[in-house]
């Protein structure tokens, strides 16, 4: 059959229903291929994949199997797109190029209601939906209307981190981690205790600028903010060490502000308050910015603006009063 090409501009040129048909075969190859290869990619997925990458596992606290099925589902419900969104643009590109022969442009098309109708409200469900998951989520994860079995203070400084543990009425002063090279440190590292399979309640402070307080292994984290004290609530589940860090940029060894969270049975946790008020650190460590008071040498050059004259900065950081 010999093919007609319509020279007139501006309007695309006829194809033959035998045309149509070899592309809708090609079409399902294709789609049968892609089909093959995520089938097979799936069936390959690997722990981290299964886990979205996140630094934790279910189980962890009693929050981590929604935060992660809340991460997951969003990716999938992205990817959804993605691959809805890429195909069309793709089958465009294939379907409609430019053929040997053609002259002109194709016919344009404007103000197709319908289409423009979907591809507003397409959108406004998706992220309707999105949002409507993630505040349930949220409001389940900040809600702090139970009554905790233990209370934690924690008050974030540069650049370490005081632990106060209000129900036994003793407390933990940090000091700065240093990371060295050399392997250990993370023993050295102030280490917040928590019993398992309790209610904890985290009341979160700062004593000079804005900290995060971040276990990742708990897929959760919360600013401390100087003069204002924020809530958080968690059980963890899971007996282990897991390691807790700084998530706001506070300064030059915010690298450094680390921490340990070591999450024990209630023996240990009972043997570790002990531990602490037989070494004196009974009372609370409170929020007051004292810095100047307990660095003289390094107060003056910063309030004569002459930062290059500070001394090297000491491994320790400072402490408040014992109230
Ligand atoms: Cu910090």
């Amino acid at each position: 059959m010999t093919r007609h090409r319509d020279e007139t501009v501006g309007r695309p040129p006829l194809r033959s229903h035998e045309g149509f048909g070899k592309a809708r075969r090609r079409a399902r190859a294709v789609a049968v291929g892609l089909a093959g290869a995520a089938l097979l990619t799936l069936s390959g997925c690997t722990d981290a994949v299964q886990r979205g990458w996140l630094p934790s596992t279910e189980g962890t606290t009693n929050q981590t199997e929604r935060i992660m099925d809340l991460w997951r589902g969003s990716w999938i419900a992205a990817l959804v797109v993605g691959v809805i969104t890429w195909g069309l643009m793709i089958w465009c590109m294939v379907a409609y190029r430019r053929r040997k022969g053609d002259t002109g442009v194709p016919a344009q098309v404007r103000y197709h209601l319908p289409l423009e109708i979907m591809y507003t409200i397409i959108p406004i469900m998706a992220v309707g939906v999105l949002f409507g998951y993630t505040a349930r989520d949220q409001s389940e994860i900040l809600d702090t209307s139970k009554k905790p079995d233990i209370t934690i203070g924690v008050v974030g400084k540069q650049w370490a981190w005081d632990f106060n543990y209000t129900n036994s009425d003793v407390y933990e002063a940090g000091v700065m981690g240093e990371l060295d090279g050399k392997r250990g440190v993370e023993k050295e590292l102030p280490t917040l205790y928590l019993p398992v399979n309790k209610r904890v309640q985290f009341d979160l402070t700062a004593r000079d600028v804005i900290h995060s307080f971040w276990v990742p292994a708990f897929l959760m984290k919360m600013d401390t903010v100087p003069g204002i004290t924020n809530h958080f609530q968690v059980i963890p589940t899971r007996t282990g060490t897991f390691k807790g860090k700084c998530a706001e940029l506070c300064g030059e060894y915010h690298s450094e502000m680390l921490f340990n969270v070591k999450v024990v049975s209630q023996a240990e946790y009972d043997q570790h308050m002990a531990d602490l008020e037989a070494a004196g650190q009974t009372g609370q460590l409170d929020d007051d910015l004292n810095r100047s008071e307990h660095a003289p040498a390094d107060s003056k050059a910063e309030e004569a603006g002459n930062s290059d004259a500070l001394p090297a900065p000491a491994p320790e950081t400072t402490t408040a009063e014992v109230k």
